[in-house]
């Protein structure tokens, strides 16, 4: 099993789970695409792969949004977490575990977890007096909030950090000794690859360093919160719902049977929940006896054309709405061919429509139509192909060449960093050169004139570039890849991140037998009201 082997052989990433207090959006669709990407990646490249994903089920904030539907908890959160399961299958993602934080399962592992700090003493009975954001669900002190103009002009008081609302809180609860793990932590940020990108572990460190850090508390009196996991040893009180989440980790981890996989490689996360995973997540597992995360990789957030989500605004797009518009090829594409993790990212349909018409219906799409359309490629091959080929093509052919046994490295590098939008470039730059030996060669022209043995140097050539990107691509745009390799009739035992590199095909082959469109073009979108005033 994956428990057993080296690290450096499995591959265990998680992305957060979701709070199920409203519908997926495509915030949720990038941390899931981005994760599914780099799963997918090591899969093809020899890993043995856990990825992880689920829903965030207990605390004020759920337990309020149930209320407010009124349902019952449990059904709420069975209802809401069946659209999260959808909306991750939709966009293609193949998770091989889907937690939900009220499985029996994971409140066992909560409990136990409870219990060994406890008997560690790292758990003391004390109480809070301060600020509460039930949309973080995070205690917050007072420098950590500030005051704003209400909807009425009235100040109220948000967290400075996410700008939400935040209220006075005074109650008896379960402490744990944070403040003592002030040092263990830094000097698990010594490795400069733990939390990425770079900027961010800067972040930690400052919040680390600036000022003493207070101590957590980590339950909350039953009669607040009925909506959690009873602490084992007093069940007054419920667990705090972030100690309660983030061992989700653990439990799809195989814990407490042994072995279990530990510790987890990537987890993916954004960057308003750091804190939780850069501080309180290390110094729990410091805590009870186990290893920390090998890195957290921290992408920023997507606005939609220049506005931060928001139900009041009425712009937050839905994820299964959004891929039944452009189709869940398009939407994967966009969200990592445009999403830059250290930098927030902006959403517009506009732009989907155009960069996916001209990366997968242009410059792809219609090179593997230009290839394999029965009118040009009358015996339906992928010709024999020769690097000598290449330059025959004269200077054309030459660049496509250099390009294309560039690329492999090129790619790599940037895959293996979540630069999957530079991967990509590249990746277009090359279909880019193949499409300029198409424009220039004129196979149709030669086809006329019945030189055929020139017409497959050409169509070989760029068969060959099609066969390389189609491996590269299978992280990114999964069943497209497929179609894609399916038509070149690249054998499923060929489709390793190894074969993704130029090799000489000695023979021809017959090429697969699905001669329909690769990309259908998505049309225009309508101008947005926004966009005609
Ligand atoms: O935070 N752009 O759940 P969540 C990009 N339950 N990413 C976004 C985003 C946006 N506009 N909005 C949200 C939670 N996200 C907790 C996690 S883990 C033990 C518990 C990302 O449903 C957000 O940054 O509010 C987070 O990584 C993820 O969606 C889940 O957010």
């Amino acid at each position: 099993s994956l428990a057993k082997l080296a690290i450096d052989e499995r591959f265990y990433i998680s992305t957060p789970i979701f709070y199920v207090n409203a519908a997926p959006h495509i915030g949720h669709a990038y941390t899931s695409v981005l994760t599914d990407a780099m799963a997918r990646y090591q899969k093809i490249k020899g890993k043995k792969v856990l990825y992880a994903t689920g829903t965030d089920e207990h605390g004020l904030k759920i337990q309020q949004a149930a209320t407010a539907n009124n349902e019952d908890p449990k059904k709420y959160c069975d209802r809401i977490s069946d659209q999260f399961k959808e909306a991750i299958q939709i966009c293609e993602c193949d998770y091989d575990d889907y937690i939900r934080t009220t499985e029996e399962r994971h409140e066992k592992v909560v409990q136990k977890i409870w219990t060994i700090l406890e008997e560690k003493g790292h758990i003391y009975k004390g109480s809070y007096e301060g600020w509460y954001c039930v949309s973080d669900e995070a205690f917050l002190t007072e420098t950590q909030t500030k005051e704003v103009p209400g909807p009425d002009g009235k100040p109220i008081r948000v967290s400075a950090d996410s700008g939400r609302p935040v209220e006075l809180f005074r109650e008896e609860n379960y402490k744990f000794r944070l403040s003592a793990f002030q040092k263990d932590l830094l000097k698990w940020l010594e490795n400069e690859s733990v939390v990425k990108p770079v900027q961010f572990r800067g972040d930690v460190i400052a919040w680390l360093t600036k000022e003493e850090l207070p101590d957590l508390s980590i339950s909350r009196p039953i009669d607040r919160l009925k909506w959690g996991i009873p602490v084992p040893s007093d069940p007054s009180h419920s667990i705090y719902v972030w100690l309660d989440a983030l061992f989700n980790y653990l439990t799809v981890a195989g814990y407490p049977d042994e072995p279990y996989v530990w510790p987890p490689n990537i987890q993916v996360i954004g960057k308003d929940i750091l804190k939780f995973h850069a501080i309180y997540w290390p110094a729990f597992l410091i805590a009870a006896g186990f290893e920390p995360p090998k890195q957290l990789l921290v992408h920023c957030h997507w606005t939609v054309e220049g506005q931060k989500m928001s139900k009041s605004i009425g712009n937050v797009v839905n994820v299964v709405e959004a891929a039944e518009r452009v189709s869940p090829t398009a939407l994967r594409y966009f969200l990592l061919r445009q999403g830059v993790p250290g930098s927030d990212n902006d959403f517009s349909m506009m732009q989907l429509i155009n960069v996916a018409n001209s990366d997968l219906a242009d410059n792809l799409g219609n090179l593997l139509q230009r290839c394999t359309g029965p009118a040009i490629n009358v015996d339906q091959i992928a010709p024999s192909i020769f690097e000598a080929d290449f330059h025959a093509l004269g200077q054309e052919g030459t660049d496509l060449f250099n390009s294309l046994v560039q690329l492999p490295d090129k790619v790599s590098k940037r895959f293996d960093d979540f630069e999957f939008y530079m991967g990509l470039q590249s990746i277009m730059l090359t279909l880019k050169c193949a499409n300029i030996v198409m424009q220039s060669k004129k196979p149709w022209e030669l086809k006329k004139q019945n030189k055929m043995d020139d017409v497959y140097l050409i169509l070989g050539a760029c068969i060959e570039t099609l066969r390389v990107v189609g491996i590269m691509m299978q992280p990114i745009v999964p069943s497209l890849s497929s179609k894609l390799l399916d038509r070149l009739n690249v054998d499923a035992s060929q489709r390793t991140w190894n074969h993704a590199v130029f090799t000489e095909q000695v023979e021809k082959r017959p090429l697969g037998a699905d001669q329909t469109i690769l990309f259908k073009r998505i049309a225009e979108a309508q101008p947005t009201a926004a966009a005609t005033n």
